[in-house]
């Protein structure tokens, strides 16, 4: 009897080490609210890879994360300026094509795009990409500006106006690299330029707006709107129409809208790419070269509103998507939209205290 449990119990413990030593694993670090994560589930019940997801909603955050080294992410998504940035420094491995075979279905001008970050495309590929706007409370901006409907940045910029919409709720992006370009757009200033004068004006203008702007944060704004809490945000385009998604799933009575006003916006793309000290590089090529199947990236557009970089996905992308001018933009959408380069270290850190200067008045 005891030698029959004393086989039994190693047999366990050998079967449990075997369990542990199969068990494969990918962590990834998404921006929130990006990704069908039934997916997710789905790779998972095809590879045995198990799918450790965690999220964030600043470039910033993801790359304090990343300097600071060992994070321990196999997969993170930055956007194409701080990507750059973190390719210079040295973070990312570049990528083994032969590894990702669905790396065929990439839509070419989207790689090309973002091949001005990664130059040669050669650490990362395009996930999704989007226009940053204002998604607004369709009846309630009626109500407080007496407008049917958002069309110019004046609305929102011009410090009296956006104090008749303040008693309504107003949330801004915690994302300077987007509220500096749209500010100095609005001022008829090079949305990309890094000059101090320049950049000041910009502060100037974003300071004077704080009084009536009640929070800056860049993924709280899905729900507000929906609730009905707020009537406006300046927010990127996906992130709008899962908004107005979730307020229609409510039937609350909310209408949310997202505008790309006429005087243009900023065009931004997010990349996958793979850190230099990946615990699992293979489990991270596993679940890239599944991202990048067409039915999956479909999937994910439909559930998050956000184009993707997949061009043979669009068939499989639900048609009001796909014909959505401000998400699959059209070419006189096209026309009126700007992108930035990364700033310098000196101009990063004059940003970055800006920034806190327009948040917290100091
Ligand atoms: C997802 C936001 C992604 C766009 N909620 C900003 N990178």
């Amino acid at each position: 009897m005891r030698k029959i449990l004393a086989a039994l119990l190693v047999f366990g413990a050998l079967s449990l080490a075997q369990a542990v030593a199969k068990d494969r694993v990918v962590n990834i670090f998404n921006w929130s609210d990006y990704i069908d994560a039934k997916t997710l589930d789905d790779f998972t019940r095809e590879t045995g890879i198990k799918v450790v997801y965690d999220t964030y909603d600043s470039n910033e955050i993801l790359e304090t994360r990343l300097l600071a080294g060992s994070t321990g992410y196999d997969v993170v998504v930055p956007s194409a300026t701080f990507l750059s940035r973190q390719i210079k420094a040295g973070i990312y491995q570049p990528l083994d094509m032969s590894k990702l075979p669905n790396a065929k279905n990439i839509w070419r001008e989207i790689a090309a795009k973002l091949a001005r970050y990664d130059p040669g495309n050669r650490y990362a590929i395009d996930y999704m990409w989007y226009t940053t706007g204002v998604a607004y409370d369709v009846g309630k901006v009626k109500e407080k500006l007496g407008d049917k409907a958002i069309k110019s940045w004046d609305q929102i910029l011009r410090p009296e106006n956006l104090k008749k919409l303040s008693s309504c709720g107003v949330y801004m992006l915690d994302s300077p690299e987007d509220m500096f370009a749209i500010a100095l757009n609005y001022l008829k200033l090079d949305p990309n330029s890094k000059k101090p004068e320049d950049l000041h004006r910009a502060e100037m203008l974003l300071a004077s707006l704080r009084p009536y702007v009640k929070k800056f944060h860049s993924s709280e704004y899905i729900n507000a709107l929906a609730n009905g809490d707020i009537c406006v945000a300046i927010g990127w385009s996906g992130d709008a129409f899962q908004a107005r998604n979730r307020a229609r799933e409510a039937n609350n009575g909310v209408e949310i809208a997202f505008s790309i006003p006429q005087e243009g916006t900023l065009i931004s793309l997010d990349a996958l790419a793979i850190p230099k000290d990946a615990p699992h590089p293979d489990e991270a090529y596993a679940l890239i070269d599944y991202l990048l199947r067409p039915e999956v990236a479909a999937r994910n557009t439909n559930a998050t509103h956000f184009a993707n970089g997949v061009a043979a996905s669009r068939p499989l992308i639900d048609p009001t998507i796909l014909s959505n001018p401000s998400i699959y933009l059209d070419e006189a959408t096209m026309n009126r939209l700007f992108a930035v380069t990364p700033p310098d270290l000196a101009t990063q850190k004059t940003i970055t205290r800006a920034w806190t200067h327009v948040k917290t008045g100091r």
